[in-house]
Order: C-alpha cells, then structure tokens, then sequence
C-alpha cells in the first residue's frame, strides 16, 4: 500500500506493468514502457522525486517500496529484453540460413576460340627451338612494309596486296614481315623470330576477309640453308596436322625471298583423291617461304657475305580452317558463343567433304 504522496497516477499499477512488460512483443514497445516508468518524466521517477516531501516517519517506508518497484520493473524489463534480442537473432538467422544440402550452380567453362588456339600452338612449337616471339605497329609505314621488302613502288606485288591507306605513307601493314625488318634493323643476326599478329587487305568473300592473322618466322645466322627451313617446315607440318600428311616443296616467287616455295599438304579430306577442297588437285597449300633476299639483308643493314636466313609465313584462318574442318572463314569473327564452349570442335566442324 502506497502512502498518498506518492501514489500512483489512475489507472497505473505496478503489477499490471509488469504484466504489460512480459507481453511486449518488440524491443521498441518494451523500450517505451521503460521510458513510461523509469524515464527522467517517468512515473517511477517522478514518484522518487516527491518522496522529499512526505512526512519523515512514512519516508523511509516508502522510499523501500519505490526501491522494490524500480527493481522488480529493471529486472523484467532486463529479462524480456534479453528474450526479445534472442527470438530477434534466431528469426534473422533462419531468414538467412543457407541450406548446405541443395545442388551447386554448374561453372560454365570456356575454351580458346580456334584462331587463340592455333596462334598459341604454333608460337609454342617455334619458342621451343629458340625463336622470340615478336610484334610490332599494325599502321605501317611503306618502308617497313614494302620497299625494305624489295618491293618497290611500281613493283606489280603492291597491286597484289589491296592495301588500306592511312595516310599517304602510312598504311595497315598487309604482312607481319615488317616485325622481322624492324628486329633485323633493331638487333641484327643470329636472329631467330616468330611474327604472329592481325593483317589488313582490301578483300571479302568466302575465304577472305579484310582482317585476318599470320605467322612469319625468319631466321638470320651464319650458313643458313635451304636444307635448314625444308626440315624445320617439314617436321612443324607434320606435328601441327597431326596424321602427318605428305609435304610437297612447289617452286614458287616472293619479291622478298629467293629462290621461294610454296609447301603443299597432300590432301587429308579426301585421301589425296581430288575434292571441293584441294580443287581436286590432291594438294592443299598451306605457307609459303625461301632464302631470304640478299637485297633485304643489305637494306637493313646486314652483310649478305656473311649471313644468310630463311622466311616463311602462314594464315592462320586458313590453317585452323584446315585443322578444324571450318567451312567459312566469317564464322570466326561472328562471336558464335559455340567456339567459346569446350564443345566447339563437335558443332562447328564439317565432317562431310
Ligand atoms: C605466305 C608467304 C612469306 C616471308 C613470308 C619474309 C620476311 C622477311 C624477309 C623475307 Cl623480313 N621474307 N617473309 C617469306 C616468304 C613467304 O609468306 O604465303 N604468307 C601467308
């Protein structure tokens, strides 16, 4: 029983708050029931605050009471606030959980488009017997890729080339052979250098398009021979296509190189019979190479006396068309997300002549 002082304000029991207080459901209800009673305005504390005023003798008694209630209501608020923080973080937990027994997602795994694939298996085959992979500017200048080439202004191979004009000395170089000039100027022989990289030439239809990749190699060193490139081409043919097809040397002309040969793979889609794809000759030409030219040795500034090398160079389209059974060269440059899947070789190869 509460002295008249202090008593309570209508309606307000200490009993029923502390019913009220176990039946919050939120930390924010309990919050303001604690801030109703024990707050700096709260009943509790405004009763504690009349307490001075009370008659001595009653003063003490009523003070013990006040001091119960504030415990009893501290206690329960502290409790059901412990219990409300504990059904919070099981409720967040369980919204969160993550069910460890479910099936992972599949990674999609990729392959190297046909073109990244032969360009790296053949610097690969080069780099172990010594030759430095090298590049150099694609916008050209008519000096790296013609004339130190031996190929001068009115010579009929420029024709032959469809050159982009840049400028009117600077053009999209139409071989990489102007990365093998450049290293023959820079660093001079014994040299041994593999030149993969993007070509230009005005040209478009079903086996050409206007950009397309090649690989030179040139070699520079003392009693270099015919001999040397004829069995290094050889013995890289017959790995590359891996049933070791016949290899045939056929005379052929480079302004760049001489003498010069174009090398013929015996035909592997029809046994050597005649097809679509040798244009029933038996024969598919595959990279043309020779001795280089002694007036491109001189040109950059090497001693043909001294020094004598090979050249050769590839298509790359033409060789992953070959390797692969790709019918249309365009395929490449589509983004089909098919040769991006390890799987490509299965659907996008032409099994049928
Ligand atoms: C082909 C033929 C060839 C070369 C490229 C070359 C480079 C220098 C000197 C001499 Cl720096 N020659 N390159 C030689 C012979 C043939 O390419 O059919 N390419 C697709």
């Amino acid at each position: 029983m509460l002295a008249e002082g202090v008593a309570l304000p209508t309606g307000e029991s200490y009993e029923a708050a502390l019913k009220e207080i176990s039946q919050t459901q939120t930390l924010a209800d309990l919050d303001s029931l604690r801030v109703h009673w024990l707050g700096r305005q709260g009943i509790l504390t405004s009763a504690f605050k009349k307490l001075g005023e009370l008659p001595p003798d009653v003063r003490k008694a009523e003070g013990q009471t006040l001091n119960d209630a504030r415990e009893a209501l501290e206690s329960a608020i502290a409790s059901q606030k412990a219990h409300l923080e504990a059904q919070d973080t099981k409720r967040r937990l369980a919204r969160t959980a993550i069910d460890v027994t479910l099936p992972g997602r599949d990674a999609e795994i990729g392959s190297y488009h046909p073109l990244t694939l032969v360009q790296r298996t053949i610097e690969d085959w080069f780099s172990r017997l010594g030759f430095v992979v090298a590049s150099g500017p694609e916008i050209e200048d008519d000096f790296h890729n013609f004339e130190a080439l031996n190929i001068g202004r009115d010579h009929p191979a420029r024709a032959m080339h469809d050159t982009f004009y840049v400028s009117g000395n600077e053009l999209l170089r139409t071989h990489t052979s102007p990365v093998q000039i450049r290293a023959l100027q820079q660093w001079g022989p014994p040299l041994r250098i593999l030149a993969p990289g993007r070509v230009y030439r005005r040209d478009s239809d079903l086996t050409h398009t206007p950009m397309f990749h090649q690989v030179e190699g040139l070699v520079v060193d003392h009693d270099i021979s015919w001999a040397h490139m004829k069995s290094l081409l050889s013995d890289f043919l017959r790995v590359f296509f891996d049933d070791a097809p016949a290899v045939r040397f056929r005379p052929s002309y480079f302004p760049f190189t001489e003498p010069s040969a174009e090398v013929d793979l015996a035909c592997f889609f029809c046994r050597h019979q005649g097809c679509r794809i040798c244009k029933n000759s038996g024969w598919i030409e595959v990279l043309g190479c020779g001795l280089v030219h002694p007036v491109v040795l001189q040109t950059t500034g090497v001693d043909s006396q001294q020094w004598s090398g090979f050249a050769f160079g590839m298509g790359i389209e033409r060789l992953a068309m070959l390797k692969y059974g790709i019918r249309d060269i365009r395929w490449f440059y589509e983004n089909d997300q098919r040769f991006l899947k390890p799987s490509w070789m299965n659907t996008m190869v032409n099994t049928e002549l």
